[in-house]
């Protein structure tokens, strides 16, 4: 990372960095221990045993029990998931500069101070996911590598900050730009050499901006507290609608341009291959950008043990990231698809955020799992299974909780 970002004291503490021991067992649920040490910022040391399920501790890749996430609409900070490719940098707020260039008129070299004050404050609800999030079902299916997450790789959260289509409207984008293109601070090292985590997104996302449809976000803060170094602090992108990719942490630079982004992360992952998909056909493939409707059951938890009777499933749907798009109805079968309930959708139904539901089914001593399914606002329904695909990405069959019915 560049020398000049590095701090001494300006910046909060890493959560992870003071002592890493007994992070390292993929899939277990760690007590916290490390999370203890970061009372400083954000949280306290009572708070320190998140129970979050850790797939790697450095770079830290962890996500919540599906109990915890479907207790709030909006996601506590302690309860959301983590993904990084490489170690938290560590910023300091005296020599950070977020820089905007490419084909503007303008070229910006902005503190965080000035992104504070010098463009309007905005907060948004938005929910992001992970494009991997469910791969273990995936990998069921046939092994894919990369983290194992299983449903627990999203969250909703209340962003804040100022909107990067008013940063580039003060920089003046240029006639005949088409992407925008996000560089994070982070070093993460591959064959290739050490590169930066990058994304971009095609201009109308950011500068089709609105109220009511929100385009991308310059995010300081989330859940009303500054960002933490784990999601990105002290500055990340937030791209409603758009795979967890896409919203930059630790964002250094944003440069505007006629292109995608030439970063790995754009160019060459997140891109939907198989095994025969040829390097020339994987490199004209189109970038993931928008997520896909999910739907996951969160309580009862895979392999609960319970009575026959009626019995109260709760979970999380999540509307599909088109622009416009809402949650029809959410379904739920205890008879494997012969009949269904429909679920009652009770939290707030806000553009690109998912939204929690429950049901009540009935189950007996047949019953071996439940399913769920989610329709969208213009009528797709969820699909039944899902092609197999070499990175597993964008898993969104009808998820399935296998239970035991006892008596
Ligand atoms: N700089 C940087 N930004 C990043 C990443 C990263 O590793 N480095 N991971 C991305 C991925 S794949 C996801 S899903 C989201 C996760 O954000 P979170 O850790 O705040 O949940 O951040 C994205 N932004
Ligand atoms: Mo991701």
């Amino acid at each position: 990372m560049p020398q000049s970002h590095r701090s001494t004291s300006a910046t909060p503490p890493s959560p992870h960095r003071p002592d890493r021991r007994g992070f390292l067992q993929s899939g277990l649920a760690v007590a916290g221990a490390t999370w203890a040490a970061s009372g400083a910022y954000g949280w306290q040391p009572g708070e320190a045993d998140t129970g979050l399920i850790i797939h790697s501790g450095e770079p830290m890749n962890a996500e919540p029990q599906l109990r915890e996430l479907v207790k709030s609409w909006v996601t506590p900070i302690s309860q959301f998931y983590i993904r990084s490719h490489a170690p938290v940098p560590r910023v300091d707020l005296n020599t950070y500069r977020l820089s905007i260039e490419g084909m503007v008129d303008r070229p910006l070299q902005l503190s965080l101070q000035q992104l504070k004050t010098r463009f309007g404050s905005h907060s948004i609800f938005a929910t992001m996911t992970c494009a991997g999030n469910r791969r273990s079902e995936h990998s069921a299916v046939k092994e894919v590598s990369g983290v194992q997450w299983q449903s627990g790789a999203i969250g909703n959260a209340n962003w804040g900050g100022p909107r990067l289509s008013d940063v580039l409207k003060a920089a003046g984008v240029q006639a005949g730009a088409k992407h925008v293109w996000f560089e994070g601070l982070d070093e993460v090292q591959r064959d290739e050499g050490v590169i930066p985590f990058g994304a971009s997104v095609p201009i109308e996302k950011v500068m089709n901006d609105s109220a009511t449809a929100p385009g991308v976000l310059l995010a300081h803060e989330m859940n009303n507290a500054q960002l933490s170094p784990d999601h990105g602090y002290p500055l990340r992108t937030v791209v409603p609608g758009y795979i967890g990719a896409r919203s930059v942490k630790w964002l250094g630079k944003v440069i505007v341009s006629d292109q995608p982004s030439d970063n790995y992360y754009l160019a060459k992952a997140y891109k939907l291959v198989t095994e025969s998909t040829t390097k020339e056909q994987a490199a004209a493939a189109a970038p993931l950008y928008e997520y896909v409707m999910n739907a996951v059951t969160c309580a009862p938890e895979p392999g609960a043990a319970t009575a026959p009777g009626a019995v109260e499933v709760r979970g999380y749907a999540l509307p599909p990231g088109r622009p416009g798009a809402m949650l029809r109805q959410v379904e739920v079968s205890a008879d494997n698809g012969t009949t269904w309930t429909q679920a009652s959708l009770h939290s707030p139904r806000q553009l690109y955020c998912w939204q929690l539901w429950s049901a009540r089914v009935r189950v007996t001593p047949q019953t071996t799992h439940l399913l769920v399914r989610a329709t969208d606002s213009d009528g797709n329904a969820q699909p039944q299974q899902v092609d197999w695909n070499l990175k597993g990405y964008m898993f969104n069959a009808w998820h399935k909780t296998p239970i035991q019915v006892n008596g």
